[in-house]
């Protein structure tokens, strides 16, 4: 009875500490108890990963204790909030990003250092969690830390791949994918729910239902697999806050299915009933193209059906009437990969809530604004709509009616203007008739957000066009942003150190417009000195870890000049290769005595191509290729290396950011929708050789463009540059490298031909040839500044002290104020 429970509150009380110590003996104590209890070690023999995952554990402690009151505290407050749906985080390493948020990283370095460990060595014994391809996943990431960070009530969906981005290995200088099987030693940064399930649909039939001769229908499912939660902690930096990520997993169904089971083939059945495992396996390695395989629509609507259960779920635990859903929900759908969530929420609402098919609608049109991170064509998802029929029969029907509804309405405000009406549809009759991702989320959603200026106009004037035309107001852009914790607290911890003494404050880290304060000693003998000692000091350990990887004997001395991102034809990895081939031919050709004239660089390049990319992946070959070449050519030396940095991904990136003096964002002009390497490159000090395209438009506003390297083809320029095609004039150096490269200068002549066809005759479509010589000229440039050692310097304070605006905490603050309208909610003390 009462009495009972009364008691034992009181003994529960009496046991509980309010909050865990971060003493160091408490800390040690506490390390010291996973040892035991959780890795089950001895305390006196253990290694450095077991040392890692009790350390973890002891960390994990603490983010819970945050994340439970934080959670209370929501709950409480009942604000508005903010559901990030996204089908991929790229989020790294969670340990030096957890202790430095929690505010502990120091205490725990020295309890450590007393049991004779060192913090930097447990570190470097995490594996990255690789949830996703490329930009769009990190930029996921970024913004979960500052949504937490800053206080508001948000939660990130998304699906807990078995298996994450492939690991990268290079054989022979070609790219191989192997599997990564991150959650083979457990993973201490997540909590399992086990009881957080849900039960998710497929495939079946539609009925009719009686009840309601309208719109709403009976699905009747012939298959159920079940979603279970995985939570995975977000701490917030200078805040008790503490959000969820909660990424879900398949498991079988415990629904038991008589008629399989009494067929006699008992192991069968059980084999069968694993298949469910497979849609949360593995995710798709392709970043834009979009194949229209069933088991990436299952995936899609598997986490989007366990996420709404979730999130509806918690509406309905305090409130009763579906008017107030918008009120309370906003639901961002982070490109179009989430995009069957519209049509789930009207099933939902309709179906199962039994609310009437416009009053959902009016619900569904305020509570979804969506995001575009593209501006490839192929990267606009389409569903084949006899897939969608198959696996999703009610959504397709549900989507034909949003469409139905939705091009009688566009009749009466355009007309029947059948071109643009079928353009608009969001059903493509075709030879494969599909459903268009995109054009369902623009019309269903409240607003359609870019992610950068650039990028939105050439939403509104090109690829979405004929919305932007129909519904202005729903059109708007959010520069992209990365957090400073990561980038600079996290990764370089020296520069971290250096920034908070020149400014007098950590606040930066909280509030990044104060880094602008460092421009008024961009001039200051002794922050220069400083400066350079820091930079120094990473480019180093960079060199180390190129030497320790590759063998290869880097000189500190030299610029290292880095491009790392996926590896797109757009992005043009090429046009780099060929600068670094012109570079050595003229090495070679020069006089011996004018070889002191030519300043010394280090050229790293890396990233992954998808598997099926077969242009991207001879890319990486040529890089190799020519790597091979120049290293082992002793005419060369120092003054021109060439490494291609294998498994490049979030981890490898703080090291090689904080060392680069110059790096390059190179696509050609209106490709790029933001590009977010570059931002981090920026708030390191490193020099940028650049496009005017994406966000680089707006960095230019920031630092100015003599604080760069600018070149290449203007935007409005590309389309015409393309009509001239093959009577464009290309340069006799770029002819001349190309040839090197057909002739087989670097070997494997067959394999490359197809490589230097996709530039030559016509076919450069991505206009390398036209800028070649400008990409040349901004190089020299760059030369001609490093020898200047003090304008360098200067220019690299200058490019940190400009990068205030390219923080997460901006995006996210303009997401929160105008976007999704929702407001700080700060767990206190
Ligand atoms: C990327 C864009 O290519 C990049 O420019 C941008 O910075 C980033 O998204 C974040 O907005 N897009 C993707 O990674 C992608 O898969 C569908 O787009």
């Amino acid at each position: 009875g009462g009495g009972e429970t009364r008691v034992g509150v009181e003994r529960m009380f009496g046991l509980m500490d309010r909050f865990l110590k971060s003493d160091p003996s408490s800390l040690q104590k506490d390390i010291l108890d996973h040892v035991e209890y959780t890795v089950a070690r001895s305390r006196f023999s253990f290694d450095d990963f077991e040392a890692y995952q009790a350390l973890a554990h002891s960390v994990r402690d603490r983010l819970i204790e945050r994340w439970h009151d934080t959670q209370i505290h929501f709950k409480k407050k009942d604000p508005k909030r903010i559901y990030f749906l996204s089908l991929e985080f790229l989020m790294g390493r969670s340990l030096s990003n957890s202790v430095i948020n929690l505010g502990i990283r120091d205490q725990y370095a020295d309890a450590l250092k007393e049991l004779g460990f060192e913090f930097e060595v447990l570190a470097e014994q995490e594996g990255d969690a690789a949830l996703g391809n490329g930009g769009v996943a990190r930029l996921s990431a970024c913004q979960m830390d500052s949504l937490a960070t800053m206080d508001y009530p948000a939660w990130g969906y998304g699906l807990r791949y078995q298996y994450g981005l492939f690991r990268q290995v290079i054989l022979d200088g070609y790219q191989h994918e192997q599997p990564d099987y991150w959650l083979n030693f457990g993973n201490p940064w997540e909590i399992e729910r086990v009881h957080v399930t849900y039960p998710v649909k497929f495939y079946g039939t539609v009925e009719d239902d009686n009840f309601n001769g309208g719109k709403r229908k009976v699905w009747l499912p012939g298959e159920t697999v079940e979603a279970v939660a995985y939570d995975n902690p977000i701490p917030g930096h200078g805040t008790r806050n503490t959000i969820t990520l909660r990424l879900w997993a398949a498991k079988p169904s415990d629904q038991i299915d008589m008629e399989s089971y009494n067929t006699g083939d008992y192991i069968n059945a059980v084999v069968n009933r694993q298949r469910a495992e497979t849609i949360s396996s593995v995710l798709y390695p392709d970043d834009r193209s979009y194949q229209g395989k069933e088991l990436r629509l299952k995936q899609q609507y598997f986490f989007v059906s366990a996420s709404l259960q979730d999130i509806i779920r918690r509406f309905k635990d305090s409130h009763s009437n579906f008017d107030d859903f918008p009120e309370k929900v906003a639901l961002q759908l982070n490109d179009t990969h989430p995009s069957l969530a519209i049509a789930e929420v009207m099933r939902v609402l309709v179906d199962e809530e039994h609310l009437d098919w416009n009053r959902a609608w009016d619900i569904v049109c305020k509570i979804f604004s969506f995001t575009s991170h593209t501006v490839l064509p192929e990267g606009l998802e389409k569903v084949p709509v006899d897939l969608l029929e198959s696996l999703l029969p009610r959504h397709l029907q549900i989507i034909y009616d949003i469409n139905f509804d939705y091009i009688e309405e566009l009749k009466k405000r355009i007309g029947l203007d059948y071109d643009r009406l079928s353009r608009m549809s969001i059903v493509e009759d075709g030879a494969i008739k599909s459903i268009r991702m995109a054009n369902l989320a623009i019309v269903c959603s409240h607003t359609v957000n870019g992610v950068s200026r650039v990028h939105s106009e050439l939403l509104k004037t090109r690829v979405f066009k004929d919305f932007y035309e129909l519904w202005p107001h729903k059109f708007d852009y959010k520069t992209n942003g990365v957090t400073q914790r990561r980038w600079i607290v996290v990764s370089n911890p020296s520069l971290s150190a250096l920034i908070s003494k020149w400014l007098g404050t950590e606040a930066w880290i909280r509030d990044m417009d104060l880094l602008a304060g460092l421009q008024e000693q961009a001039a200051n003998a002794d922050l220069h000195e400083e400066w350079r000692m820091v930079r120094k000091v990473n480019k180093m350990r960079l060199a180390e870890y190129i030497e320790a990887m590759s063998g290869i004997k880097v000189s500190v001395s030299a610029m290292f000049d880095v491009q790392i991102k996926r590896i797109h034809e757009y992005k043009r990895q090429l046009l780099n290769i060929l600068g670094i081939i012109h570079r050595y031919d003229c090495i070679k050709n020069m006089e011996k005595s004018d070889r002191t004239k030519v300043v010394p660089r280090v050229c790293i390049i890396g990233g992954k191509a998808a598997p099926g990319y077969k242009i991207a992946k001879k890319i990486i070959k040529l890089c190799n290729a020519v790597a091979e070449k120049i290293n082992n050519d002793p005419d060369v030396g120092d003054l021109l290396k060439l490494v291609f940095i294998p498994d490049y991904n979030v981890s490898v990136a703080e090291l090689v950011i904080p060392g680069a003096d110059l790096s390059q964002h190179i696509s050609t002009a209106g490709h790029e929708a933001s590009g977010t390497g570059s931002m981090k490159f920026l708030m390191n000090g490193c020099l940028l050789l650049a496009t005017e395209d994406g966000s680089t438009v707006e960095i230019i506003e920031e630092i100015g463009k003599d604080n760069m390297f600018l070149f290449g083809a203007k935007m409005h320029e590309v389309p015409a540059l393309r009509e001239k095609g093959p009577t464009l004039k290309v340069p006799l150096q770029f002819a001349r490298v190309v040839r090197m490269v057909r002739d087989g200068y670097f070997g494997f002549q067959d394999y490359f031909e197809s490589l230097c066809d996709k530039v030559e005759g016509g076919n450069d479509f991505y206009l390398l040839g036209y800028d070649f010589q400008s990409y040349l000229e901004a190089q020299a440039a760059a030369d001609k500044a490093f020898v200047d050692q003090d304008k360098w310097t200067r220019m690299s304070i200058l490019s940190t002290a400009g990068s205030g605006r390219f923080s997460s905490d901006r995006t996210i603050e303009e997401y929160a104020e105008k976007t999704w309208g929702i407001e700080p909610c700060r767990c206190p003390f």
